[in-house]
């Protein structure tokens, strides 16, 4: 359908933009798997020489199965690219990440990339930020985190499992809560506030990556960047 054409090509122009060499970021999500499927051709077909950091368990195992070459941060701290999905996009390229409950490791590995490729269909614009903020934290600090959320007016829900009884646990071995904070006005200062509540590994809200990010919005007929 539509979406799905529409990621596909974003996906497949995303990894366009990989050169011979690169060490890259491994996002995780449904329209990044468009781009590791395009880079498993051109490593088939061109000899495509590339490395890239997984941001999740299930980028990993996705990678194995498409033959991309894996590493880690440790072998890398710099990355020449990354190429990462998100749920909300707005026009200054904030956005909300997290739906898959791998925005942990995601920023870090956003942060280490020269440059961000955010990979996205057009469902995925908004004018101002409204969707669900993920927030991961450590088990120990449930109950203050759940409390500070309250006050924050997050209204949090933990991320229950589907073919699990409980908690989702993230590869951090982790849990997920979801807010809903309805329409967020300053995004970088609620950002500020719940990553320093204690406790909090990270929320899904991505503010601080909007000078080196290009986001490629996936059309029927093709992508526009911006
Ligand atoms: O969980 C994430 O941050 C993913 O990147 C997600 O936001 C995008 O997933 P999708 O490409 O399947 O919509």
């Amino acid at each position: 359908d539509d979406v799905v054409i529409s990621k596909k090509n974003a996906g497949y122009y995303a990894a366009d933009l990989v050169k011979d060499g690169m060490i890259i970021g491994l996002g995780t999500g449904s329209t990044v798997f468009y781009a590791m499927e395009r880079l498993s051709v051109r490593i088939k077909e061109e000899g495509l020489n590339i490395k890239g950091v997984p941001t999740s368990f299930q980028t990993a195992m996705r990678a194995r199965d498409y033959g991309i070459p894996l590493t880690t941060l440790d072998d890398y701290p710099k990355l020449d690219l990354a190429i990462d999905g998100a749920d909300q996009i707005d026009p200054n390229l904030c956005m909300i990440k997290g739906r898959g409950a791998a925005q942990t490791r995601e920023r870090c590995v956003a942060q280490a990339a020269e440059k961000f490729v955010v990979v996205a269909d057009e469902g995925k614009l908004c004018d101002v930020l409204s969707a669900v903020v993920p927030v991961e934290l450590i088990p120990f600090s449930f109950g203050l985190v759940v409390e500070r959320l309250k006050e924050l007016s997050g209204n949090p829900k933990v991320r229950e499992g589907v073919k699990k009884d409980g908690p989702v646990i993230t590869d951090n071995g982790c849990i997920e809560i979801d807010c809903d904070f309805g329409e967020i006005k300053d995004a970088k200062a609620l950002q500020m506030e719940i990553n320093n509540i204690p406790g909090v590994l990270s929320c899904g809200l991505f503010t601080e990556f909007g000078e080196k990010t290009v986001v490629v919005v996936g059309k029927t007929d093709g992508v526009k960047t911006l």
